[in-house]
């Protein structure tokens, strides 16, 4: 699998996001298709310290299973401790081209809203790039204002090559609009996380992903 394949059906998921034990919600969502997983522990009441590191580490262990991407979202030090895939940094994350250098050769993902951002993160040395909201979300309060998928179609015709993926409100009504403009994959939190049934919230989504080609 090539980095692009596995941004298709990209899952972000930290234990605030999701009521059932996180682990057990990972192994639905890898059982039914899910082809990369970023570990975001964020929020109100979310784990610090050693549970942290321990979720993480139980996270990382079950995506290895599956021969799946696991990347931890800013926290470096977390992520070079327990030898993770990559890290998914955001604007306000510290010097791309210094955690570019930390990483080595892992999975670098920075979040890029416009077109100046996005040529300097792919100058820093990004993977790949995370790219919303494209729809309204509640999981995220501190978000830019909503892009909507044309944001990627723009930077798809100002010679933007790395591999995008869209987020933020994103789900298997509205995927298809944002595979069309050029994303080559959607990054969901609340689909699946607050799904009474995660499993077939992957499958739907999956079915849509694969009739955009990708
Ligand atoms: N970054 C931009 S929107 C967002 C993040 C982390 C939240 C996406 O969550 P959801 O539930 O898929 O809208
Ligand atoms: N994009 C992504 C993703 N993850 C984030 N945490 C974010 C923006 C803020 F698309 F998954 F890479
Ligand atoms: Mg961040």
């Amino acid at each position: 699998m090539t980095l692009r394949d596995s941004l298709s059906c990209y899952f972000v998921m930290g234990s605030t996001n999701c009521t059932d034990d996180p682990r057990k919600v990972l192994r639905d969502a890898l059982s039914a298709g899910v082809t990369m997983f970023q570990f975001r522990e964020k929020g109100e009441s979310c784990l610090t310290g050693i549970e942290a590191v321990n979720l993480a580490a139980d996270l990382h262990a079950i995506c290895k299973k599956y021969r799946v991407p696991f990347i931890v979202n800013d926290n470096i030090d977390l992520a070079l401790e327990i030898e993770a895939d990559g890290v998914h940094i955001g604007q306000e994350d510290g010097d791309a081209v210094e955690i570019r250098k930390r990483m080595g050769s892992r999975i670098l993902g920075i979040s890029a809203h416009s077109l100046t951002e996005a040529n300097a993160a792919i100058k820093a040395g990004a993977d790949y790039l995370g790219v919303g909201p494209m729809y309204p979300t509640i999981t995220k309060n501190d978000t830019r204002p909503v892009s909507g998928p044309i944001l990627i179609e723009e930077l798809k015709t100002n010679g933007i090559h790395l591999p995008i993926v869209g987020i933020g409100g994103i789900n298997a009504n509205n995927a298809t609009e944002v595979l069309h403009a050029g994303a080559e994959g959607v990054a969901v939190i609340s689909c699946i996380s607050s799904s009474r049934d995660p499993k077939s919230s992957v499958r739907n989504l999956k079915t849509v992903i694969q009739e955009a080609g990708k």
